[in-house]
């Protein structure tokens, strides 16, 4: 029987990794790893813990199992390590892959959306605001959310992570890196702010995309089509009517008034699921049916 173990089984993402590795199709045997566990033997090890403690996991582990998941944001700009989204770049993992990586939540929902453009459209710049819920900051803020003096209590902040010697904080930094990577666009330009907004679950993005062609309004919605994991209409779709839902939800898809080649949308999805331990699930479930 397949191995996998969950390293921090007791976290926000650790708990719902539980959750969701129920929904896989083979069986498997669960291995619960709290952060005062020795490390295991497995198939799979699922790291849902901070950058220090994958880090150090991870050297740990690189004899006792096959395949180790990282949710953390330790290995993601690593060239050789993948930073995948089955439904993107699975083609990332080969063979010779022991540690793959899977995205930070905003980035997920972002290229979620670009990649179905990216197959006709030379996507160039892409600007995005984001709306991002308390979850996202874990445990610890969703605790510290309950207190009625809370900062982020009817309140907007801009500023998620840490600020960078450029100003930018490590989470706009992640938008730009890991896009690229993901979307294996090295030059896409990518502009953003990222701000921390009172709605626990869900993150949402404010987005405007300029092409190198003008953009066909009417072909759009086939091409949101054709990316699995992607709902296009023309709902009001909100981060509380998301929130439990697998899909990455776009829509207010409009041109430019003034230029063809920009276009701007919404994009809403629940932040801890295809955020975080769904995408982790898709990408065991990947593993075991191609590797294991
Ligand atoms: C946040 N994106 O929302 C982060 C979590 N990885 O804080």
């Amino acid at each position: 029987m397949i191995k996998i173990a969950i390293y921090g089984i007791n976290g926000l993402v650790g708990r719902l990794m539980e959750e969701q590795l129920k929904h896989l199709k083979q069986p498997y045997e669960l291995l619960r790893v709290g952060s005062q566990d020795k490390p295991v033997e497995s198939d799979i090890a699922i790291l849902c813990t901070d950058d220090e403690i994958s880090f150090k996991l991870a050297q740990v582990l690189k004899d006792k199992t096959k395949f180790i998941v990282d949710m953390s944001a330790k290995f993601r700009n690593e060239p050789d390590i993948p930073l995948v989204i089955p439904e993107i770049n699975p083609h990332a993992i080969t063979k010779e892959t022991q540690l793959i990586s899977s995205p930070n939540c905003t980035t997920t929902g972002l290229v979620m959306a670009l990649n179905p453009l990216k197959k006709k459209y030379t996507l160039e710049e892409v600007f995005f605001s984001s709306y991002q819920a308390i979850s996202g900051g874990g445990k610890k803020l969703l605790e510290d959310f309950k207190n009625p003096e809370s900062l982020y209590r009817a309140n907007c902040v801009p500023l998620i992570g840490s600020i960078k010697e450029n100003l930018w904080t490590s989470e706009e930094l992640k938008g730009l890196n890991e896009t690229r990577k993901i979307l294996e666009l090295p030059k896409i330009k990518v502009r953003c702010h990222c701000v921390r907004v009172p709605v626990e679950v869900s993150h949402s993005l404010c987005v405007s995309l300029r092409a190198k062609e003008a953009f066909d309004l009417k072909e759009l919605p086939s091409l949101f089509a054709t990316q699995k994991g992607l709902v296009y209409d023309e709902k009001i779709h909100t981060p509380k009517e998301v929130a439990g839902q697998e899909e990455v939800f776009v829509s207010r898809l409009r041109l430019d008034p003034e230029d063809k080649n920009y276009i701007h949308f919404w994009i809403t999805f629940d932040n801890l699921l295809k955020g975080a331990a769904l995408n982790g699930r898709q990408i065991v479930a990947y593993l075991m049916e191609k590797f294991l």
